[in-house]
C-alpha cells in the first residue's frame, strides 16, 4: 500500500548532539518536520544543543551508557541499538533517519535485526553522510568495511553535496544510489544589536570584522587563517573574530609568534551565533576539505560575503565574485589581497553580502530543503 501524501510521519532521528554542522542540520531538520506536524523522535546520549525539547511533536530519548569494568572502552553502538529497538517498539516509527554512518547506521541495522527476531516491524533506514565519515573515517582501514556495510545496507542514502557523493563512490568503490540533498539554514532573529556585540568584544564601530566559525580541527587550517591576518597587519582596523567550538588554546603560541594578539578575538562555545555574525563585516574560511561548510552558509544567511577555499561542496552554494571569493587551499597571499580590498570597499561588501543572503535564502532555506527530505522519506517508505 502506497503511503498517502498527507500522512503525518513518525520519524526517528539519530545524530550527534554536540555543536557541529551535522548536529545543527539534524536538529534543524527535526524541528522543521515537527513544525510541519510530523512526530519526531531524537535518539542520542544527550539532547542536541539547539533542540527545544518542549516544542510540540518533539520527543527526546536518551541513550544511557554502561560502565562495566569488563570493558576497557565504553561502547555506544550496543546501547544505541537497544534504545532504537525500544523507541520503535513503543512508537512504531515510519522512518529512521541516521546522521553519520558509524556508529549510527550500524546501530540502526543491528536494531532492525533484533526487532525482526521479535517480529516487530522496523522502519526503513536512511543514512545521511556529512563528510568526515567518508573523507576521514572511511579512509581508515580499521573502519572502512563497517562504513561500507552500513551505507550499502541502508534503504536510502543521502549526501550533503555532489562533492561528498563523488568522494563516497570513489573511496568506498560503491554502486549504492546516493541522493544529494544540500544542507540548509534558517537565520534566527537578531537579539543584540551590532554595537552592543562589538562593545562587549572591545571592538570599535569602524573596525573591519572578519568572522570565522568552526570546531578548530586540523582540517579547518587555522594556521592559514592566522597567516592571512599576519599579512594584513598593516591595517590595524582588520580584526578576526573566531567563534570556536573546539580547542583554540593550541593556536595561542602561533598568534603570539606572529604578533597578532591585538587582531584576534576568540569566543568559545557561543550559542547565539546570529548576533556575532550580524556584528561582523565578512566571513573567512580556509578549510583543506569541507563536504559542505555550514559555517559559510550561516555567514551568508546574515548577509555577509565570504572568502573561502574552493574545496569539497563549498562551490555548490558559493559563487566566486558574486557571494564572495574562492581561492585555492593554502593561497594565503590572494586571501590577504582580497581581504585588504574588501576592508576598503564598503559598497562591494554590501553588494556581495546581499547576493550571499539571496542565495542562502532562496536555494538553501529550511522550507526548500526539508521538502526534499520529506519527498525522499515517502519514496523510501514506499519501497517496502
Ligand atoms: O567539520 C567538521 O569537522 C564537523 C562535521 C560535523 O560532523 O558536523 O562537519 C561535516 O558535516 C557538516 C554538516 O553536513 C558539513 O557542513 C561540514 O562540511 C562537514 N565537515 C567536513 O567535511 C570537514
Amino acid at each position: 500500500m502506497l503511503i498517502s501524501k498527507n500522512k503525518i510521519l513518525k520519524i526517528g532521528i539519530i545524530c550527534y548532539p554536540s555543536v557541529g554542522g551535522s548536529g545543527i542540520v539534524a536538529t534543524g531538520l527535526g524541528s522543521e518536520l515537527a513544525r510541519l506536524g510530523h512526530q519526531v523522535h531524537f535518539i542520542s546520549y544527550e539532547p542536541p544543543f539547539a533542540l527545544n525539547i518542549g516544542d510540540k511533536n518533539i520527543f527526546f530519548h536518551r541513550v544511557v551508557f554502561n560502565s562495566y569494568e569488563l570493558f576497557k572502552y565504553p561502547d555506544y553502538t550496543l546501547p544505541l541499538a537497544v534504545k532504537i529497538v525500544d523507541v520503535n517498539t513503543k512508537y512504531k516509527l515510519d522512518i529512521l533517519h541516521v546522521h553519520y554512518a558509524v556508529p549510527h547506521a550500524t546501530a540502526a541495522l543491528l536494531a532492525k535485526d533484533i526487532s525482526e527476531t521479535q517480529k516487530i516491524k522496523f522502519p526503513n533506514i536512511i543514512t545521511t553522510l556529512h563528510g568526515t565519515d567518508i573523507t576521514l573515517l572511511a579512509r581508515d582501514k580499521t573502519l572502512m568495511p563497517a562504513i561500507k556495510f552500513s551505507i550499502e545496507s541502508s534503504c536510502g542514502v543521502t549526501a550533503v553535496s555532489e562533492s561528498l557523493k563523488n568522494d563516497t563512490i570513489k573511496v568506498l568503490k560503491t554502486k549504492k544510489d546516493i541522493k544529494v540533498i544540500h544542507n540548509f539554514y534558517n537565520p534566527k532573529k537578531i537579539t543584540k544589536n551590532k554595537n552592543t556585540i562589538r562593545k562587549s568584544l572591545g571592538l570599535k564601530e569602524d573596525d573591519f570584522v572578519v568572522i570565522h566559525l568552526s570546531n578548530m580541527r586540523k582540517v579547518k587550517r587555522i594556521p592559514d587563517l592566522l597567516a592571512i591576518m599576519s599579512k594584513v597587519k598593516s591595517n590595524n582596523k582588520i580584526k578576526l573574530l573566531i567563534l570556536a567550538g573546539g580547542d583554540s588554546e593550541q593556536y595561542i603560541p602561533m598568534i603570539k609568534k606572529l604578533g597578532i594578539e591585538k587582531q584576534i578575538i576568540i569566543k568559545k562555545n557561543v550559542l547565539d551565533i546570529e548576533n556575532y555574525i550580524n556584528a561582523s563585516d565578512i566571513g573567512m574560511y580556509t578549510s583543506g576539505e569541507e563536504s559542505f561548510g555550514m559555517g559559510i552558509l550561516e555567514t551568508m544567511a546574515y548577509g555577509k560575503p565570504v572568502l573561502a577555499t574552493r574545496t569539497g561542496g563549498i562551490g555548490e552554494f558559493m559563487q566566486n565574485s558574486k557571494t564572495g571569493y574562492l581561492f585555492k587551499v593554502g593561497d594565503i597571499n590572494n586571501f590577504a589581497k582580497k581581504l585588504l580590498i574588501l576592508s576598503k570597499d564598503e559598497a562591494l561588501v554590501k553588494k556581495l553580502g546581499e547576493n550571499a543572503c539571496t542565495i542562502a535564502k532562496t536555494g538553501f532555506s529550511g522550507e526548500k530543503i526539508v521538502e526534499k527530505y520529506i519527498e525522499y522519506y515517502r519514496r523510501i517508505i514506499n519501497l517496502k
